[in-house]
């Protein structure tokens, strides 16, 4: 069990003050914050390491090149993947899920077909799906939220998971209500019907374990940036038969095997994925970012995470008019929404920032459920390994005081 007082000593961000408060960062669905040893691993490789990957013969490319590949590795071990051939490095969730609709969908879907998604879906996991269905023809379908409380509507799985859907792709935990979805039952459920199952791992991978075999999924997409990882590196998961079958999405030096004037091959994954100069320092300190996740123990993390959670939900709930978001019982993940009457979410994060404290305000990449739910936006509290029960009154006393400032 990790000292949770001593992780705060690892990340040199948080020992700042913000407008003469100290701060207190409940930013974390947004982008974590960095601990040292991620820090040093990137300064490290480019103080020692620094050489283009997969192409030098000298001993420094091919010293970068272990790296960057051993990296691969690690990244296959976080995820339980059966191979570090299925990890393709990405700019991050977004362009993973990009080159899934793009590379996957448009290889395979056509007229009549079905794209599955869920109403909670980040923006992210709902355009590239958008831009697959205008140029393939495929019809898109979603899977409903209940409402407030921001539960999938699983009772309308049967009528819309039907043959025709070809793909599902949703959100393990939702950015904006905070739900965790039953991923593997939901991956069963497209593996029924013949559908490929996507998952949005960009707010679980950091909070929890993630382990794509026990779900059972095709493919999955996350940020290393929201794993107290660089910026800037992702992955894409994906089984290898399904990538070995799939074509380039895009082109360019690293992912060909031959190239002629006017035709070329390609190489098997995970190169076929990565055209052009791969982010491997960025990937050495995203190595870095699993080791530190599993030192402290990611069970331990969604219970820390969870916990904070659930203790704003139950504090926050004694703020009157105030309209909470998300799971109201069972499991959350570590992040809490919440609207405040007669307050716009941009003033209450703009007045929060005054006490030092960072939330994020607006629709959250979630317009389409902020339209549902009859909201403009919310504000959202979000949690990490280094922040406090105390945070917590910190943030209650401070929306106290915002309430009280617009009566
Ligand atoms: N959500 C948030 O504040 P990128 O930008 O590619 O690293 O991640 C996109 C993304 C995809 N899916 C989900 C569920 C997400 O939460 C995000 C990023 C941030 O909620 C920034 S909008």
């Amino acid at each position: 069990m990790p000292s949770w007082k001593n992780v705060r000593g690892d990340f040199p961000t948080l020992h700042q003050q913000v407008n003469g408060k100290p701060l207190v960062y409940l930013d974390n669905g947004a982008t974590t914050q960095k601990p040292q040893a991620v820090i040093d691993a990137l300064s490290h490789f480019y103080e020692h390491d620094n050489a283009n990957v997969h192409r030098g013969l000298h001993a420094l490319s091919m010293r970068a090149t272990d790296d960057y590949e051993g990296a691969r590795a690690r990244v296959a071990k976080f995820l339980n993947a059966a191979a570090p051939e299925e990890i393709i490095f990405t700019r991050g969730t977004t362009e993973s899920i990009n080159l899934v609709a793009a590379s996957w969908g448009g290889a395979n879907l056509k007229p009549g077909d079905a794209i599955l998604l869920t109403e909670m879906e980040h923006h992210s996991n709902l355009v590239p799906w958008q831009l697959v269905a205008a140029r393939t023809g495929a019809k898109l379908r979603y899977l409903p939220v209940t409402g407030d409380d921001g539960l999938l509507d699983l009772s309308q799985l049967d009528r819309l998971l039907t043959p025709e859907v070809k793909v599902f792709a949703f959100t393990h935990i939702s950015n904006t209500l905070g739900t965790i979805n039953p991923v593997a039952e939901l991956c069963a459920r497209a593996r029924k019907v013949g559908a490929v199952s996507v998952v949005d791992a960009a707010q679980s991978i950091g909070h929890m374990p993630v382990d794509v075999r026990a779900m059972g999924c095709d493919f999955l997409a996350f940020s290393g940036h929201k794993m107290a990882g660089p910026t800037g590196i992702g992955a894409l998961y994906g089984r290898r038969e399904l990538l070995d079958a799939m074509p380039p999405w895009q082109g360019g030096g690293g992912m060909i095997a031959h190239v002629d004037f006017f035709e070329s091959r390609w190489k098997p994954s995970p190169e076929r994925f990565e055209a052009g100069t791969p982010d491997f320092g960025d990937a050495v300190a995203l190595a870095a970012a699993c080791d530190y996740l599993d030192a402290l123990g990611r069970e331990e993390i969604a219970r820390h995470d969870g916990g904070l959670a659930e203790l704003a939900y139950r504090k926050l709930q004694e703020i009157p008019g105030i309209r909470l978001l998300g799971p109201t019982k069972g499991e959350r993940g570590g992040l809490v929404s919440f609207a405040l009457a007669d307050v716009h979410a941009h003033d209450v994060v703009t007045f929060a920032d005054k006490d030092g404290i960072a939330l994020r305000g607006g629709h959250h990449c979630n317009q389409p459920l902020m339209k549902k739910l009859g909201l403009t936006g919310t504000a959202r509290a979000s949690f990490y390994v280094y922040n406090t029960a105390e945070e917590i009154d910190v943030l209650v006393a401070s929306l106290r005081g915002i309430q009280k400032f617009f009566e």
